[in-house]
């Protein structure tokens, strides 16, 4: 056994980390072990917002220069990252709609709206009359409204209406439904300005709305608008891991988060003058694999295979079988351009927004987006000559196969077909004791924790005792590398879930995206909340959300967001507020009593699943359903739904392509 197995749960990592290390190369794995975290930071009790410090509030030191105490400052560190957090997944959702308003005004003439159902859908939401016109002039309504979200400064936001009118009301009781997305972010930055807001609950309180921002806000528009662009995902087969990339053929990774130029780069790496051009080059043809949420948008829609997630984006390249890395925004580590130099690899640079020094820098455009795909693919394709002259190439044999696609529109489907879909089997599940609760696992990597380990561990905990668990992000990736992500998983599910999955035909681990994503589960929640008989508020379900391995500032907004709907949410690896006592009271109890959710740091994932099937046994008493027992149900002795997903996706459903997406 490798000395890697204790870093990662990933044998394709666990193989290239040797390889790495031969070779000298140093990954974030290395840098996790000689870099100790800073004690003061890591606990949130270092104020750097002004030049009287940075103040390091440890020891007899109790307040800074100013005077600001510890909860002060932890509750402002902690409504900085939630800002940062909110604004990232924001503006990301932010040049969704910029796009579709291109899209609509024929600017972007190699884009066009393929779900008009979900048009639709959206623009009747929104209020837009959408009877007897044109597809693009509703759509460039949709995407104004839904830019005009952003600035709004007053009122409150439209998307705050598809949470459960309970809900909406404690929002509305306690002042926290927010305004306008940018409005909310700046206010935090603001409010935490040296002398500014300095009472930690009032701080953090505004976080919950800066949060509420981004999940019912950006993140939710982003959903909706790259679903009308791009399709409403539907249940596909595809596959995972470092296995992907293939020896003869030129591989394009694609890493980072927005889909506007992965698909047009997945069209350009499709289209055969392309790979004509690649044969002349001595390649059998192009490959696209993807890493991190870009790998989730075109895996959910097109089914693109997904090469890993955050912390395998470096140990890709030491494959030396990658032709070009291309990046947009996010999770992307400056450290892949040293990687880089020690292969043929090209690292591609793409967006206005973010430049890395020593990249490649090919900046997307929408205006001529396919003309942009089709040079970087080319990039790609010059450079495969170059692939095993300096380097070894060395893929690992390691994949394995997934079901991902589903949208929440397709679980409601699922349910009951296209004119009588509902939630009402999964409640109907719930409320008998066959499933327990739903659990949300989502989020990052961190190195600080080995890697993949805690997400594969609680989520096959979780399904062992009958949680259905939805999943977003890379904890999905790394639950689908260790083959969970299909129906092979209903063996490792509980008596009770099996038969549930089985009757409905869906595995217990459902992939529904990528981070901005989430919002599909706040939509899922908001269902099952308003379907009747388990309470009438997402607070009121037996629901648990989980960040088992976070990193970024995105799952704290996100962990807040959910709190702000009402749900008990976990993080693992570490505790950024564990300097102030008073700011975990605050985020745990003091927000339960508010907005019926709570945010907890529990660093130990025995705990984690105990604390999860706690809360969902706690929540069924309060509903007054029958305790859970694992016995009762299973006996049914319903035939696995293999059969199902050997189907091929276009010919397995109804809605989706031929019924609901134009043009396919
Ligand atoms: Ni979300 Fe974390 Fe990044 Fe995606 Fe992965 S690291 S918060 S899961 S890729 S955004």
């Amino acid at each position: 056994m490798s000395k890697y197995v204790s870093v990662t749960a990933d044998p394709a990592v666990e193989q290239l980390l040797e390889v790495a290390h031969e070779k000298g190369i140093e990954t974030a794995f290395d840098r996790a072990e000689y870099i100790k975290p800073c004690p003061i930071g890591s606990d949130g009790v270092c104020c750097k917002i002004c030049a009287m410090g940075p103040c390091r509030l440890v020891g007899k030191v109790k307040t800074g220069i100013c005077g600001a105490t510890v909860d002060t400052v932890v509750a402002r560190n902690l409504g900085r990252q939630i800002a940062a957090g909110a604004a990232a997944h924001s503006d990301h959702g932010r040049d969704m709609a910029l796009a579709l308003l291109a899209v609509a005004e024929g600017e972007a003439p190699d884009y066009r709206v393929r779900d008009i159902g979900k048009l639709v859908e959206v623009a009747t939401f929104l209020g837009i009359s959408v009877e007897g016109r044109e597809t693009n002039d509703i759509a460039k309504d949709v995407a104004e409204a839904a830019l005009a979200q952003f600035g709004q400064q007053r009122g409150t936001l439209k998307y705050l209406e598809r949470a459960p009118r309970k809900r909406q009301q404690i929002w509305k009781d306690l002042g926290i439904a927010p305004r306008g997305i940018d409005r909310e972010v700046v206010e935090t930055l603001h409010r935490t300005h040296i002398g500014n807001d300095q009472d930690a609950e009032h701080i953090l309180d505004h976080g919950l709305r800066t949060a509420l921002s981004d999940g019912w806000g950006g993140s939710m528009l982003s959903t909706d608008i790259t679903d009308i662009l791009f399709g409403t995902p539907v249940p596909l087969t595809s596959e995972v891991n470092m296995g992907c990339l293939e020896e003869d053929e030129v591989n394009i990774i694609v890493h980072g988060h927005e889909p506007l130029l992965s698909e047009l780069i997945l069209m350009a790496c499709q289209d055969p003058e392309m790979i004509e051009y690649a044969k002349t080059k001595g390649a059998k043809g192009i490959n696209l694999t993807g890493i991190c949420c870009t790998a989730n948008e075109t895996l959910m829609r097109q089914g693109v295979r997904s090469a890993g997630n955050f912390l395998s984006q470096e140990l890709a390249i030491a494959t030396g079988a990658v032709e070009a890395m291309v990046v947009d925004i996010q999770c992307i580590m400056q450290a892949l351009v040293g990687v880089a130099e020690h292969y043929h690899t090209k690292l591609i640079t793409t967006s206005r927004k973010a430049k890395i020094t020593g990249a490649t820098h090919i900046e997307f455009d929408e205006h001529k987006a396919f003309e942009i795909a089709k040079r970087i693919v080319k990039e790609g394709i010059d450079n495969f000559p170059n692939r095993g002259k300096a380097e070894k190439v060395y893929i690992p044999n390691v994949s394995a196969p997934l079901v991902a696609g589903f949208s929440h529109e397709y679980l409601r489907y699922m349910q009951g077909g296209y004119y009588r879909g509902s939630f009402r089997p999964l409640n109907d599940a719930v409320m008998t004791g066959r499933i327990r609760g739903v659990a949300g696992v989502v989020g990052c990597n961190n190195p600080r924790t080995p890697h993949d380990y805690t997400h594969n561990y609680v989520v096959q905990e979780l399904i062992k005792n009958d949680v259905l668990v939805v999943q977003t992000g890379c904890s999905a990736i790394s639950v689908a590398k260790l083959g969970l992500l299909g129906p092979e998983a209903l063996d490792h599910a509980g008596p009770g879930l099996r038969e549930v999955c089985e009757a409905i035909g869906i595995p217990p681990v459902l992939h529904l995206g990528s981070c901005v994503d989430n919002t599909r589960i706040l939509t899922v929640a908001s269902q099952m909340a308003t379907e009747g008989g388990l309470g009438d508020d997402i607070g009121d379900l037996p629901a648990v959300g989980l960040a088992p391995e976070w990193m970024s500032e995105k799952a704290l907004s996100i962990g807040a967001y959910f709190v702000a709907s009402g749900v008990y949410v976990i993080f693992g690896t570490k505790n950024p507020i564990a300097g102030s006592e008073e700011v975990q009271r605050l985020i745990s109890e003091g927000w339960e009593s508010k907005v019926g959710g709570k945010l907890e740091f529990i660093l130990d994932p025995e705990e984690m699943v105990q604390k999860t099937l706690e809360h969902i046994d706690l929540k069924r008493a309060e509903l007054g359903l029958p305790e859970y027992d694992p016995d009762r149900f299973g006996q049914s002795g319903d035939a696995p739904l293999e059969a199902f997903f050997a189907v091929p996706p276009e010919e397995r459903n109804l809605y989706s392509r031929k019924a609901y997406v134009s043009g396919d």
